[in-house]
């Protein structure tokens, strides 16, 4: 199997999860990716079972409109009970480095009013330590040099994602050689830089529920 089958493999294996808990005032939580677009274009399946989506992403919402599932404003819906999305890396603890795709700050936001956070990735994302990839920052535009140099101090090696503005209108640093052995304080201390709307470390809400795909079949792990 190829990557993007993999990635259909885990979406499809959301879908089952969810299947049974879905009622008609169900609002599901969608991420952002191309795993994501999996999973949305198999959820059109069941769109009649259940109310609609919030979106992490303007992306996702305008594709799953194009499924004619409705997309609510996250501020007219209370909690939600599945946030379902991909991850860049992924540990053993379902930390996660998210945020590849710059819609890190919505998918957090998204998360937690999730009772349950759903992540679906192929076998690549499973790491023993996150930090290959590099930490994506989303950040104010004129926090970006001075976020930089705070993040210099910190160890790492920021880069301008140069020509990406998020759906927030923001800025985006990729942080290269960062230490992540203790990814929650890591992601507090970086909270705590003025200028950083969000970092890309999901520590402090973690997945719930991993679904990771591999050549012999979906992993289930809690
Ligand atoms: C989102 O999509 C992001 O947090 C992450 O950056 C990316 C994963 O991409 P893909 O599903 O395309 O591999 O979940």
């Amino acid at each position: 199997m190829n990557q993007n089958q993999l990635k259909q493999q885990v979406a499809l294996a959301a879908l089952e999860v969810i299947r049974d808990q879905l009622y008609k005032d169900t609002i599901i939580g969608i991420g952002t990716g191309s795993t994501a677009n999996f999973f949305i274009d198999a959820l059109a399946e069941l769109k009649f079972d259940f109310d609609g989506a919030v979106a992490s992403s303007e992306a996702s919402a305008e594709r799953l409109r194009a499924h004619d599932i409705p997309v609510y404003d996250l501020n007219s819906v209370g909690q939600i009970p599945f946030y379902i999305d991909g991850a860049d890396e992924v540990n053993a603890r379902l930390q996660m480095i998210k945020g590849g795709g710059a819609a890190l700050t919505r998918e957090k936001l998204v998360a937690a009013c999730s009772d349950q956070f759903i992540c679906i990735a192929d076998e690549s994302k499973r790491v023993s330590v996150l930090g290959d990839f590099p930490l994506p920052i989303e950040v104010l535009p004129m926090a970006r040099s001075y976020v930089g140099r705070e993040l210099v101090k910190l160890g790492a090696d920021p880069q301008w994602r140069e020509g990406v503005k998020t759906d927030n209108g923001n800025l985006i640093i990729d942080c290269y050689n960062f230490m992540l052995d203790d990814p929650l304080a890591l992601e507090q201390r970086i909270n705590q830089i003025t200028g950083v709307v969000c970092n890309g470390i999901f520590a402090q809400r973690p997945a719930d529920l991993l679904l990771l795909g591999t050549a012999q079949g979906v992993e289930t792990i809690h």
